[in-house]
C-alpha cells in the first residue's frame, strides 16, 4: 500500500508539471498546442502501424469538441503490471515520457520529436476515455484531468483488436474560443499517411460532415507527385530506400521545368526543417553524382554546386530512426551523425546506377542543372556589377578618351578605334567639338566566350561603357547616352572584320538598346586612293575600283590602304569621319537578329557548327572583309 501510494504521488506530481507549464510540452496553448494534442495521440497509433499492427487509423472531431482516435493495433496491454501494481495502460497515460515509446525494442523505431505522449494530452484533457479491445474484451478507463476516475473495467466482448481513445481538451488550459481546424488536421494527417505507406487514414468532422481517407501504397513517391501535381516533370518520381540496422532511409525525388527546390526532410515523421545530418547526406550526393555523370559524359564544363543541382527539384527524405538526436533552436535539425553517411551512400549508389539505366532522363536533368549554374554565375555577376556600379557609370571618363567640347549629346559621335596609331590620327583628324574618339587596344573579349565576370572585368569592355555614360545590364540608362552616334572604325582587312565582329556581339549582347535605337554605325575607311594628275579619288571597294579606273583612262596611281593608320589625320578625317563625304552604315536590329545566330555559331562554345558555318560562309565572309 505504501509503495503504491509513493508511485502514485510521483505520478501525479509529473503530470502537474505539465499542468503548470502546458507549453513546455505541447508548445504552446493556442490553437497550434491544441492541434498537437491530437497528433501526440495519432503517433501512438502510427507507432503501432510501424510495428506491423495497426492498418487503419481514424480521427474524428466531433461536435462537443471532443476528438476520438482509433486504430486496429493491438490495443494497448491492459494486465497489472507486477511492479507498479497497475496496467500498462494506466502507466501509459498518467507516467510523464512513457507510452508506446518505453518498449523500444519490439519497434523498429520510435516516433516522437516530444516524445510526451499520451500522459500529457491526458493531463491536458478535461476529461479522457480509452477503450482497449484486446483478448476478446472491450476495457475501459476514464480519466479526469489526468486523474483516473476507476480502474480498467471490462465494458463488453470484442472480435477485434485496437484502441480508442476521446478526449476534451481542458478549458482551463486553452485559450478561449478555440477550435480544431479540420484543414489543419487533415494536412497534418495527409502528410503521415504519405510518409507511411500504405496506412489508411480517415478525417471525420461531426460538426460539418467534412471527411477525407488517405492511403498511399507509393507513399513517398505520391507525396512527390502530389506536390508536383501543377507542375511539368522531367521524369517519372525516382525512388530509393534502404534499411540498416535500426535505420530506414527513404529518398523520393522528382525534377521540374520550374526554378525552385522543394526540399522536404523528416525524421521519424517529424519535418526536420533545420535539415541535418540526413540531407546534408543526400546534398553531398546527389552534387557528387551528377558531377560525375556530367563529367563522364562530358554534358559540363562547369562544376555543378549543390544549389545547382537542386534547382527545380521536389524531394522528400525520410529517415526512421531508433534513437533520433535533434538539435537546434526549434529541435528541428538531425544530429545523429551516423546518418550522413548512411544517406550519401544510399543515394550516390543508386542515383548513379538510375542516371546510367536512364540515360534520356539524366540528360535532361543534367542539362537543367548545367543551366543552373550558368544562370546562378550571371546572376552572381550582375550583383557584382551592382557593386562595381560605380565603376561603370561613367562618373569618371577614361583616360584614353578624347572627348567632344559639345555638350549636347544629340550632337555628339564617338569613333570607337581600332589600335593607338589609328586612334593618334583619328584625334587628330577629327572635328573635336562634337567627335570624340576612344581607341582601343588590341582586340576586344569574345564576349560569347567568356563568363560575366571576366567580360565586367575587361578593361577595354568598361572604358567603352564609362565613355558611352550608359552603364550595362540592369544598370543600363538610355537617356544617359553621351553620344547620338557610336561609330566603330576598324581596319579594312580581316583582323578589322574580326574586331568589328567582337563589338558588335559584345553591343548586341550587352547593349542591344542601342542597336535598336539606330546608334550603332561602322565607319567605311576606303580600300584605295586612285591618283591620276591633280585628281585624287578614294574608292571603298574593288568594283569600285575597277569602274573608276576605266574611267580615269590609263596609268592611274592606285595606293591601297592596308590600315586606317597608314591615312594621315586628314586623310582620314576626309575619306572616312567628315560628316559631308563619309559613308557610315547603320547597324540595324534586323542585322542583330539575324546576327544573333550567327554570332552565336561564329564566337560560340560549339566548335561544330561553327566550323561547317566558316567553310559555308567563307566567300561571303571575305567578300565581307573586302
Ligand atoms: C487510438 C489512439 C492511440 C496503441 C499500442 C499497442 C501496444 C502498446 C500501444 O504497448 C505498452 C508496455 C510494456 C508491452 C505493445 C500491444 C505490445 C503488445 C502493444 C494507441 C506494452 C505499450 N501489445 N497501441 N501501446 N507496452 N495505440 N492509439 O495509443 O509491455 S498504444
Amino acid at each position: 500500500m505504501e509503495t503504491y501510494g509513493a508511485e502514485k504521488i510521483q505520478i501525479l506530481e509529473g503530470l502537474e508539471a505539465v499542468r503548470k507549464r502546458p507549453g513546455m510540452y505541447i508548445g504552446g496553448t493556442g490553437i497550434d498546442g491544441l492541434h498537437h494534442l491530437v497528433y501526440e495521440i495519432v503517433d501512438n497509433s502510427i507507432d503501432e502501424a510501424l510495428a506491423g499492427f495497426a492498418k487503419n487509423i481514424g480521427v474524428t472531431i466531433h461536435k462537443d469538441g471532443r476528438v476520438t482516435v482509433i486504430d486496429d493495433g493491438r490495443g494497448i496491454p491492459v494486465e497489472v503490471h507486477p511492479k507498479y501494481k497497475k496496467s500498462a495502460m494506466e502507466i501509459v497515460f498518467t507516467q510523464l515520457h512513457a507510452g508506446g515509446k518505453f518498449d523500444q525494442s519490439t519497434y523498429k523505431v520510435s516516433g516522437g520529436l516530444h516524445g510526451v505522449g499520451a500522459s500529457v494530452v491526458n493531463a491536458l484533457s478535461e476529461e479522457m476515455e480509452v477503450w482497449v479491445k484486446r483478448d476478446g474484451k472491450v476495457h475501459y478507463q476514464k480519466f479526469l484531468r489526468g486523474k483516473p476516475t476507476e480502474d480498467v473495467k471490462v465494458v463488453g466482448d470484442a472480435d477485434a483488436t485496437g484502441t480508442k481513445v476521446t478526449f476534451l481538451a481542458d478549458k482551463q488550459i486553452f485559450e478561449n474560443n478555440i477550435g480544431y481546424s479540420f484543414d489543419t488536421l487533415s494536412a497534418r494527417l495527409r502528410e503521415l499517411a504519405f510518409l507511411n505507406k500504405g496506412i489508411k487514414i480517415i478525417i471525420d468532422d461531426e460538426r460539418d460532415g467534412k471527411k477525407h481517407v488517405f492511403q498511399y501504397d507509393g507513399g513517398i513517391v505520391q507525396f512527390v507527385e502530389y506536390m508536383n501535381k501543377n507542375k511539368t516533370p522531367f521524369h517519372p518520381v525516382i525512388y530509393f530506400e534502404k534499411e540498416k540496422e535500426d535505420a530506414v532511409v527513404e529518398i523520393a525525388m522528382q525534377y521540374n521545368d520550374g526554378y525552385n527546390e522543394n526540399v522536404f526532410s523528416f525524421v521519424n515523421n517529424i519535418n526536420t526543417r533545420e535539415g541535418g545530418t540526413h540531407l546534408t547526406g543526400f546534398k553531398t550526393a546527389l552534387t557528387r553524382a551528377f558531377n560525375d555523370y556530367a563529367d563522364k559524359h562530358k554534358l559540363s564544363d562547369e562544376h555543378l554546386s549543390g544549389d545547382d543541382v537542386l534547382e527545380g527539384i521536389t524531394v522528400v527524405v525520410s529517415v526512421k530512426l531508433k534513437n533520433p538526436q535533434f538539435e537546434g533552436q526549434t529541435k528541428g535539425k538531425l544530429g545523429n551523425s551516423e546518418v550522413k553517411g548512411l544517406v550519401d551512400s544510399v543515394v550516390f549508389e543508386r542515383l548513379k546506377s538510375y542516371l546510367e539505366e536512364n540515360p534520356k532522363e539524366a540528360r535532361a536533368v543534367v542539362e537543367k542543372t548545367v543551366q543552373a549554374a550558368k544562370a546562378r554565375e550571371a546572376a552572381r555577376k550582375a550583383r557584382e556589377l551592382t557593386r562595381r556600379k560605380g565603376l561603370l557609370e561613367g562618373s569618371a571618363l577614361p583616360g584614353k578618351l578624347a572627348d567632344c567640347s559639345e555638350s549636347d549629346p544629340k550632337k555628339c559621335e564617338i569613333f570607337i578605334v581600332e589600335g593607338d596609331s589609328a586612334g593618334g590620327s583619328a584625334k587628330q583628324g577629327r572635328n573635336r567639338e562634337f567627335q570624340a574618339v576612344l581607341p582601343l587596344r588590341g582586340k576586344i573579349l569574345n564576349v560569347e566566350k567568356a563568363r560575366l565576370s571576366k567580360i565586367f572585368a575587361n578593361k577595354e569592355v568598361i572604358t567603352m561603357v564609362q565613355a558611352l555614360g550608359t552603364g550595362i545590364a540592369q544598370e543600363f540608362d538610355e537617356k544617359k547616352l553621351r553620344y547620338d552616334k557610336i561609330v566603330f572604325m576598324t581596319d579594312a582587312d580581316v583582323d578589322g572584320s574580326h574586331i568589328r565582329t567582337l563589338l558588335l556581339t559584345f553591343f548586341y549582347r550587352y547593349l542591344p538598346k542601342l542597336i535598336e535605337q539606330k546608334h550603332i554605325y561602322i565607319a567605311q575607311p576606303p580600300l584605295y586612293k586612285l591618283k591620276k594628275g591633280k585628281t585624287e579619288l578614294y574608292v571603298y571597294s574593288d568594283a569600285e575600283k575597277d569602274l573608276r579606273v576605266k574611267e580615269m583612262g590609263d596609268s592611274v596611281d592606285i595606293q591601297r590602304y592596308k590600315g586606317l593608320g597608314e591615312m594621315n589625320p586628314d586623310q582620314l578625317w576626309e575619306t572616312t569621319m567628315d560628316p559631308d563625304k563619309r559613308v557610315l552604315v547603320l547597324i540595324t536590329l534586323e542585322d542583330a537578329v539575324q546576327a544573333d545566330k550567327i554570332f552565336t555559331i561564329l564566337m560560340g562554345e560549339e566548335v561544330g557548327p561553327r566550323k561547317s558555318f566558316i567553310m559555308k560562309h567563307a566567300k561571303e565572309v571575305q567578300n565581307l572583309d573586302v
